[in-house]
């Protein structure tokens, strides 16, 4: 028993050394500057990597960035990655900074996404808008979507404006909608959630831009079937904008030095990928349970060693 320890002993030494033999440098003790951006599952992860990039003895900062900017930075090396690029909405941004060079495609998460405007479960089982989750059916029924604030149309509660510009009034001009519906711009995530809590409340008629992995999945959000996306549909890209968001990736990008400077990071968060559950869990502990995200992610860190260790080994 006693030989059989040490000879397990040995091994692992051995294979040890091999993991650290000189081949591998060892990751430079300069922080790796992680973005932190206003929706609540991306902050949490930056403070989930970050602890995973801790527990390997790396040095991290934490700053906030913009949306859409944050591509550039990270081509030009002030900040080292991204975790959460979402296709629909930051896709055009990254493919831009990767064709100027600088910036590298560092693995996809196992989530699927979908960033879309929708209505609550409700809307759907209490027939508010026959027809509905069909776009279709919105003409014959802005009245139910109409606040105060709308001019009489339909209100669509659209994310803050750096997310999409102004792709959600384009697209309903594209529709042909635009003389039924408004866009009107939360001016932060929290502001989507406050107006779905308020119109649950009296079980009213609400559409808001939402997505896909969210702390909404458990309760039920039904995205609406807008035209099927194809490349070249957004007005950006030359289209009328009448299309849907596409069904997406969840990528993770890095500045092209980061495999060099950090070989053992990078190559951990080249590993990392997380499920629609795990990107739940870490919406839901801040918009449910109303923990601070550094809170939160200490919390989902603790409790899921299993989910992110072996992205470490
Ligand atoms: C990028 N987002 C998840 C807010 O749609």
């Amino acid at each position: 028993m006693k030989k059989l320890t040490r000879n397990i002993a040995v091994a692992m030494s051995l294979s040890l050394t091999a993991v650290s033999s000189p081949a591998m440098a060892a990751d430079s003790s300069k922080p790796i500057v992680i973005p932190t951006h206003n929706w609540s599952s991306q902050v949490v992860m930056a403070y989930v990597i970050g602890g995973i990039f801790e527990s390997m003895g790396n040095n991290v900062e934490y700053v906030p960035a913009d949306t859409q900017a944050v591509y550039e930075a990270i081509r030009n090396g002030d900040v080292t990655i991204s975790h959460e690029v979402w296709q629909s909405t930051f896709g055009a941004s990254f493919y831009n900074a990767m064709q100027k060079g600088g910036i590298i495609d560092a693995g996809t998460h196992a989530a699927m996404t979908l960033e879309e405007m929708g209505v609550p479960q409700y809307v759907i089982d209490d027939n508010l808008c026959p027809g509905l989750p069909k776009w279709e059916a919105l003409a014959n029924c802005p009245e139910v979507f109409a606040t105060a604030d709308s001019g009489g149309k339909g209100r669509w509660l659209e994310g803050p404006q750096s997310w999409h510009g102004n792709q959600m009034p384009e697209r309903l001009a594209g529709l042909g909608l635009d003389d039924k519906y408004m866009v009107k711009f939360a001016g932060s995530a929290d502001a989507l959630w406050a107006e779905l809590e308020s119109a649950k409340k009296d079980r009213r008629g609400v559409i808001t831009f939402n997505w896909t992995p969210n702390f909404t999945d458990a309760e039920g959000f039904v995205f609406i079937e807008f035209p099927e996306y194809f490349d070249g549909c957004r007005v950006g890209d030359g289209g009328n904008g009448a299309c849907g968001s596409p069904k997406g990736w969840l990528k993770k990008a890095a500045n092209y030095k980061f495999p060099k400077t950090h070989p053992a990071a990078y190559t951990a968060f080249s590993k990392i990928s997380f499920t629609s559950t795990d990107i739940g869990q870490m919406a839901a502990l801040v918009d449910i349970e109303k923990m601070s995200h550094q809170d939160a992610a200490k919390k989902w860190l603790s409790a899921h060693e299993d989910v992110w260790k072996p992205f470490t080994e």
